[in-house]
């Protein structure tokens, strides 16, 4: 099967959510830079005027996601205008087996391009910091996938809900930044901004090095996910989930 039949099939099962079989069922020699062309195609044949490309994400940045899927490497994925929830509202019917989990992510105001950029080079080019709640949903069958698998599918991008508050880079230490993720009222996970890679702007340079082999950078305006800094929530119709960030506020996710 061709890069542009298994796109259509991945783009396919993304707008229908219908859980495929993997492709490394039928394509076990499919390799993680075919997966990523795959991504490309099946991404950048829904942008239009009313879907936008927004940014990038990075997944499994940290130990706890790595664990919770099996795949220990750090991936991305592309953003779009229709991921962004725009209330705090997620319908449940147009998911196949949503989790939702919180992340820091970055608004850039200046071009980035380039691998091994420091952390001094970065921090200029964020104009602002936003919490976010990542709601991500494999189309594949069971949530189970291999690196290609995974990475074909858009790295199991969804949603984005953003905090409506905007922080200055500059407001904390971002790998000090904590927080408590709330299920239907009850404690179920914590964490901190280091689990990320030790700091979120680690994945961003992370993200520029893999970007750099495609010849591609961030722009300014795009927005980066930098990855879930605890694992996912497994969530349903009638569920709330609240993500505290303590003195930075928190994000509340209503499933519908
Ligand atoms: C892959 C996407 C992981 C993150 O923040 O680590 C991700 C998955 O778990 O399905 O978004
Ligand atoms: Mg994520």
């Amino acid at each position: 099967m061709s890069l542009f039949l298994y796109a259509e099939k991945v783009a396919h099962a993304q707008a229908n959510h219908k859980a495929i079989e993997k492709i490394t069922v039928t394509n076990p020699k499919m390799t993680v830079e075919e997966a990523y062309e795959v991504q490309k195609i099946s991404i950048e044949q829904t942008l239009s005027a009313e879907n936008r490309f927004i940014g990038w994400k990075m997944g499994l940045t940290s130990v706890a996601k790595q664990k919770q899927v099996g795949v220990e490497e750090p991936i991305y994925g592309r953003l779009t205008s229709q991921m962004n929830l725009q209330t705090n509202e997620l319908i449940a019917a147009e998911h196949i087996h949503p989790r939702v989990e919180a992340e820091v992510a970055f608004v850039f105001n200046k071009e980035l391009k380039g691998a091994n950029l420091t952390p001094l080079e970065i921090w200029p080019a964020i104009e602002n910091v936003f919490l976010a709640l990542e709601v991500i949903d494999s189309r594949y069958e069971n949530f189970s996938f291999t690196l290609p698998d995974v990475v074909a599918d858009n790295a199991s991008s969804s949603k984005i809900l953003l905090s409506s508050q905007a922080f200055s880079p500059y407001e904390k230490n971002w790998a000090d930044v904590k927080v408590k993720l709330y299920h239907n009222g009850e404690e179920k996970l914590e964490g901190t901004g280091a689990a990320v890679l030790g700091h979120p702007i680690n994945s961003v340079i992370q993200l520029l090095n893999m970007l750099e082999k495609e010849g591609r950078g961030i722009l300014p305006g795009q927005l980066v996910l930098t990855g879930g800094i605890t694992d996912a929530i497994h969530v349903a119709a009638g569920d709330e989930v609240v993500a505290d960030y303590g003195d930075l506020g928190s994000l509340t996710l209503n499933v519908k």
